[in-house]
């Protein structure tokens, strides 16, 4: 099939401000030249990192008539990407999409977008933590951050104190959830330098993507890595090629978010570097 023709769907909250979740994906994968259809977990205002009295509408009961309908109109997506849900009744229905909306060949990229920097995201909790894990072991593709692997394998959370035995230990627990692949964010072995690692089910060394390292953090930074790798990875790309494409379009991202711009990175003026990226 051409690229051009493929299609993913990527389910995640709308937070209608604050630059995360579909706001993020839709954009980015688009500008990947993929078709993206979306399915809402909820809506919320904002995102929950750094505001305060945000609206949040659940969407959990919409979900089983939309798939429905599209199951009656017969569509198949070749990648469905899922990232912040709305609740945990939402992990077991992705499962049910997984098994009515997958087109044959269908690549299952599970973010599972729930905690940062050892603490999870308010309004989640250990039971989510696991839930989330069984999900990502119905994945091909599990895409979590360190605090994430570690919360869903039970893993006690380090900060920055691992070597790459601990990071090892982590992603063969994170396969053995039952994902093909796991690629786990955030890892820095080294002042300055800051990378993705890849491993697969059977694979003897972690792949390595590493690149410098900023003194800032962005929020929604997970998000547009994500989207940026799931659109890379539609187009053609291997996974280690994939992360070198959203990794330097969020760093690129990060690089060119305005010195106060607290709630989020301005990847909208990153394009051109996701756009020459995959030319590569
Ligand atoms: O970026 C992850 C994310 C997505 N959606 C919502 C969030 C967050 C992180 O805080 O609050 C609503």
């Amino acid at each position: 099939m051409n690229v051009q023709d493929k299609k993913v769907l990527t389910m995640q909250d709308i937070s209608c401000f604050g630059q995360c979740s579909l706001t993020v994906a839709l954009p980015i994968i688009s500008c990947c030249g993929i078709e993206t259809a979306i399915l809402p977990s909820a809506v919320l205002s904002t995102h929950t990192g750094g505001f305060s009295g945000w609206t949040f509408r659940d969407l959990t009961d919409d979900i089983p008539a939309i798939a429905d309908h599209w199951t009656k109109e017969g569509l198949a997506f070749d990648a469905i990407y899922t990232g912040y849900l709305g609740s945990a009744r939402q992990i077991e229905m992705v499962k049910d999409l997984f098994a009515r909306l997958a087109a044959p060949d269908c690549v299952k990229i599970v973010d599972p977008a729930m905690a940062d920097n050892g603490k999870l995201y308010y309004g989640f909790d250990e039971a989510y933590a696991h839930a989330m894990g069984a999900l990502c072991g119905e994945a091909d593709i599990a895409l979590p951050n360190i605090t994430e692997a570690a919360m869903m394998t039970d893993t006690p959370y380090v900060g920055t104190g691992y070597d790459e035995s601990y990071i090892r230990a982590l992603m063969e627990k994170v396969l053995a959830l039952g994902t093909k692949t796991v690629v786990l964010t955030g890892v820095s072995y080294k002042a300055g330098e800051l990378g993705i690692a890849i491993l697969s089910k059977g694979d003897k060394e972690i792949s390595y993507y590493t690149h410098e390292k900023l003194d800032k953090s962005c929020h929604g930074t997970g998000d547009i890595f994500a989207s940026a790798f799931t659109g890379a990875l539609v187009r053609g790309k291997t996974p280690l090629e994939a992360a070198r494409v959203a990794g330097n379009f969020t760093l690129a991202a990060m690089k060119a978010t305005a010195e106060g711009h607290w709630y989020g990175a301005q990847f909208e003026k990153a394009f051109p570097v996701l756009l020459s990226e995959l030319e590569k």
